[in-house]
């Protein structure tokens, strides 16, 4: 029998529903802490997984090249000072087999697997308000009732097939980035396609290129992309950052970007034209989203950012031989890290190989998929193998994937139908109990995912342990409070240049979906002083109910 106060009642006499004290949607970095964290408060807890292993879209994303654009050290976790010691990164920019090693190591290091269901996919979570806690069901036709529903479903979990006609009549080999096969995929002498060239087209793209006989890459919309280098990691270095992790964690924390990537705060036109192009040069030569940092107005400064988007745009010039190519490879249209900057190793490069050709959609378009390929309007492009690199459903479209069912029947689609609400992107009015991490409205995406996970998972328990100090039984932001957020957001959101562009962030890719920028654009570590002073101050714009009060309990 247990004494801790959080923990559920136990139900004996029922061998089904199975009672938790928190039901966990996802095994990616989010729901792996989550695991975590919760079974060392002692809590009951179980994780759902629809794949067949942890680690998110790592888990799925075994399409060659695919590979993390934040630097290794930090994109892995800071909880454990003993995993920090125990893992050792090969290279800077880790590609997806050690990053899902990293993954599996972590997995089996704290024995996670054992809590969490795989191949399970969650159909309704659905609070049932007498009883105060959530019904839970899976694909699997098993029941759970939870105290707390944790949606650790991540912003990138939902693909999205191109809305293009015909796609279900293709006879040749439909792969989908997002689902790639487990077992290597050959592509020698093969006529390959590739729609798509966001950071996943282009990874594709420069790996695909290498090896296929024909390669078409069917582009709409260019991609600014910046040269990664990447390099194998010393073991010097290796030595020094595990010396030094506890700090690096710490200024990661304090940052915009939650990482170790510099953050400059001079403005573009305080430096002479001169200071600019060699800052830009430099940034370029060392790679990586240096370029993003070295100005501290790129975001917000149409001008500014104008100036480095034509340093992008020479740079192209100057490495893609035939002139035509290169102009339809640069970006016109949008400002430049309006759209998710890409890193690559070899992206322009891969134009000049004769076996590459660039098709481009928007003064081609294509009209349909057919059995044998790709019509656009200029022809067929008949292919033996067709590559889906065409996005995400981002930041809604896992939770809007299933039945979320709150308070008097709402559902989350109901809720977020002119767009995502949420208080700090951890929960929603309606839907007491249940937390988000990486949520809309949060930083996700704009900030370094695995930092935000634990920050959220972190501000999660603390409100549970609140509430079991404090005999509460359910917690949910009121209404005032999450249109307060809402404003901030929206507020902070309107002088941003992200929203010039037509990219997930804005829901643009998605037919009908409602068009905003459903981030929090003021920083990683702004966002951790607004979610502390939300806890700091006793929880006061939350609802709560005594435990006494919840019908049944
Ligand atoms: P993105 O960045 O959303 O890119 C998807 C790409 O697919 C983009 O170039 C789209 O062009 C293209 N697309 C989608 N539908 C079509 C059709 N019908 N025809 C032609 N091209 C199409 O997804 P990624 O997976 O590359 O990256 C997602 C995130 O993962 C990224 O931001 C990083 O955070 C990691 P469009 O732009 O719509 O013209």
């Amino acid at each position: 029998m247990t004494t801790n106060p959080l923990h559920a009642p136990s139900s004996a006499l029922r061998a089904a529903p199975t009672r938790l004290d928190v039901a966990i949607v996802g095994a990616g970095f989010g729901g792996m802490y989550a695991v975590y964290k919760f079974r060392q408060m002692g809590l009951k807890i179980q994780g759902f997984e629809a794949g067949g292993d942890v680690g998110g879209v790592w888990y799925w994303n075994r399409y060659p090249g695919a590979r993390v654009d934040l630097p290794s050290i930090d994109y892995s976790f800071a909880f454990s000072p003993e995993i920090e010691q125990e893992w050792t990164w090969s290279e800077q920019f880790a590609a997806q087999p050690e990053l899902l090693r990293y993954i599996n190591f972590v997995a089996d290091r704290l024995d996670l697997r054992r809590h969490i269901q795989f191949n399970t996919r969650v159909c309704s979570a659905v609070w049932d308000e007498p009883r105060a806690l959530w019904v839970v069901k899976t694909d699997r036709g098993d029941v759970y009732e939870a105290t707390y529903c944790v949606m650790a479903t991540g912003p990138l979990s939902v693909p999205k097939d191109p809305e293009i006609p015909g796609l279900d009549r293709y006879r040749g080999r439909l792969l989908r980035a997002a689902r790639w096969p487990h077992e290597p995929v050959r592509f020698e002498g093969q006529r390959v396609g590739v729609i798509g060239t966001g950071s996943t087209g282009i990874q594709i793209v420069q790996e695909v290129g290498k090896e296929a006989g024909e390669l078409f890459v069917f582009q709409r919309t260019p991609s600014f992309t910046m040269p990664m280098r990447n390099e194998a990691l010393t073991p010097d270095y290796v030595a020094e950052v595990k010396r030094h992790y506890a700090g690096i964690r710490e200024s990661a924390r304090n940052s915009a970007v939650g990482g170790t990537r510099p953050q400059s705060t001079r403005a573009f036109f305080s430096v002479t034209p001169n200071q600019r192009r060699q800052l830009l040069e430099d940034a370029w030569k060392n790679g990586g989203l240096a370029m993003l940092g070295t100005f501290s107005d790129l975001l917000t400064n149409p001008e500014a950012n104008e100036h480095v988007a034509e340093f992008v745009r020479g740079k192209i010039g100057e490495v893609v031989q035939d002139p035509v190519t290169a102009e339809k490879l640069k970006p016109r249209d949008y400002p430049i890290f309006a759209r998710r900057p890409c890193l690559d190793t070899s992206y322009y490069e891969t134009y000049n190989r004769p076996n590459v050709h660039l098709v481009d959609c928007l003064n081609d378009p294509i009209l349909e998929i057919t059995e044998k390929g790709v019509r656009t309007q200029s022809g067929e492009v008949e292919l033996d193998v067709l590559i889906l690199a065409t996005g995400y459903d981002g930041l809604t479209g896992a939770l809007l994937a299933f039945d979320v069912v709150g308070r008097e029947g709402r559902t989350v689609n109901d809720k977020w139908k002119d767009g995502a609400r949420s208080h700090l992107g951890l929960m929603m009015e309606g839907f007491p109990n249940l937390f988000m991490t990486t949520g809309p409205n949060g930083p996700a995406a704009l900030a370094n995912i695995i930092r935000i996970s634990e920050h959220d998972v972190d501000w999660i328990a603390a409100a549970m342990t609140h509430m079991a100090q404090n005999g509460l039984s359910t917690i949910e932001p009121t209404a005032e409070t999450e249109q307060r957020w809402m404003d901030i957001v929206f507020a902070l959101s309107q002088r941003s240049l992200l929203l010039k562009a037509k990219t997930w962030y804005v829901g643009a890719n998605v037919k009908d979906k409602p068009q905003g920028l459903t981030l929090f654009t003021g920083g990683f570590a702004k966002y951790r002083e607004y979610c502390t002073a939300a806890a700091q101050d006793g929880y006061r714009a939350f609802t709560f109910t005594h435990a006494k009060e919840a019908v049944g309990a």
